[in-house]
């Protein structure tokens, strides 16, 4: 079998990518957002940037939490766009950040290739170097920024500003994103691969159809699509026909469209962050039955850790040819059932955790359920 470091090496080379830059979220209230992450996940402020450093129309707090950058960014006035985004859609991600080598090749590269621009390439510096920027659209209203630091040594970018706050809970162990995962309509699956193998160069790595995901209602179909490095892999969801309504569907319906589903942060010790994570007031979903604990061994082999340990706190497992993974899925982190997150600790395994999916999707539709949305 072609391992996923033989996969990937088909990518396209145009476009390289050195990892996640940074993810910025559209909120209604991003003073309120911030101290979340920060109580919550364990992210330390950065960089701000408002009226106070002289952008009169929005306000952005950058916060930081090993290699991971999440901005969140709320509008002033009512007739602005980011205002706009949060009336249709609520608190959700509108920038997935690429950190590139150059800023100017990525968007003529992609948009050469038929992607639609967002922003036009542009350099912007400060006393501390120059950094070079530009964007252009992919599922939905979500939109892929490229970022270029020539050496920048400023705390963020040029119009930021580093904010130090005497509020700074401890760091949860997360240390990167491993993936970011997108929900698109129906039907929309071909269009949203293309995409990526045409316009950024991506190659699909693996691809669950609706008859290996589908619990007794849910119903979905999943293609990963990863870069030439693995740096970046941003699977994507399609709804599939179940018997009742599929938890993409719901999505779609809150969301009011395509978008973010979920950020997969990788730690390096799960038992850990989670415990850390809960205790902090972070919802995951429930834990899957005890048959899927007794199995446990017999269907991944013998692990590191302790599984009554797991199963107390609900932490999933699943293997392939080349190791194991944990992980384990928080409830939506809003009131409209959209964004969640993933922990995940990979030792070894380059999959998503399929061997999961039947546990995962019965918790998510209890859920759910839960909400009158099955
Ligand atoms: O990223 C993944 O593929 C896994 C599994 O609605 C997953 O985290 C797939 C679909 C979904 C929730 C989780
Ligand atoms: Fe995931």
């Amino acid at each position: 079998m072609e391992t996923f470091a033989e996969k990937i090496a088909k990518a396209k080379d145009f476009l390289p990518i050195n990892g996640t830059d940074y993810i910025e979220f559209y909120v209604g209230n991003a003073k309120q957002a911030a101290h979340y992450y920060k109580t919550a996940f364990g992210f330390q402020s950065l960089a701000y940037a408002g009226p106070e450093t002289g952008v009169r129309d929005r306000s952005s707090y950058v916060l930081q939490q090993g290699k991971i950058r999440l901005i969140l960014t709320t509008a002033l006035q009512s007739a602005h766009p980011i205002s706009e985004h949060v009336k249709n859609h609520g608190d959700g991600v509108k920038v997935l950040a690429l950190w590139v080598d150059d800023a100017y090749s990525a968007y003529a590269e992609t948009t050469k290739r038929g992607a639609k621009s967002y922003m036009e390439p542009k350099t912007i510096s400060d006393e501390f170097g120059e950094v070079r920027m530009s964007g252009i659209y992919t599922y939905g209203e979500t939109v892929h920024m490229f970022i270029e630091r020539k050496n920048y040594t400023g705390p963020f970018m040029p119009g930021f500003r580093k904010l130090t706050s005497d509020y700074n809970p401890v760091d949860a162990g997360l240390l990167y994103i491993d993936h970011c995962v997108g929900n698109v309509g129906w039907n929309r699956m071909n269009d949203a691969v293309k995409y990526y193998e045409e316009v950024m160069g991506f190659v699909n790595i693996l691809s669950f159809d609706d008859k290996q995901i589908n619990t007794e209602y849910s119903a979905l179909m999943s293609k990963v699509m990863s870069n030439g490095n693995g740096f970046s892999k941003l699977p994507i969801n399609e709804p599939a026909e179940g018997k009742k309504r599929s938890q993409i569907e719901e999505y779609l319906e809150y969301y009011e469209g395509e978008g973010v589903q979920h950020i997969a942060v990788a730690t390096k010790d799960i038992v850990k962050t989670v415990k850390e994570l809960k205790a902090r007031g972070v919802e995951f979903l429930s834990a899957p039955p005890e048959a899927y604990y007794d199995m446990m061994l017999q269907r991944v082999g013998k692990i590191d850790e302790e599984i009554s340990l797991l199963e107390s706190l609900g932490i999933l497992v699943d293997c392939d040819e080349e190791g194991y993974l944990l992980q384990i899925f928080t409830k939506p982190v809003e009131d409209r059932p959209t964004l969640f997150f993933e922990i995940i600790q990979r030792k070894g395994a380059q999959s998503f955790g399929a061997g999961n999916f039947k546990a995962l999707f019965e918790s998510l539709e209890r859920e759910q359920e839960l909400r009158g949305n099955l």
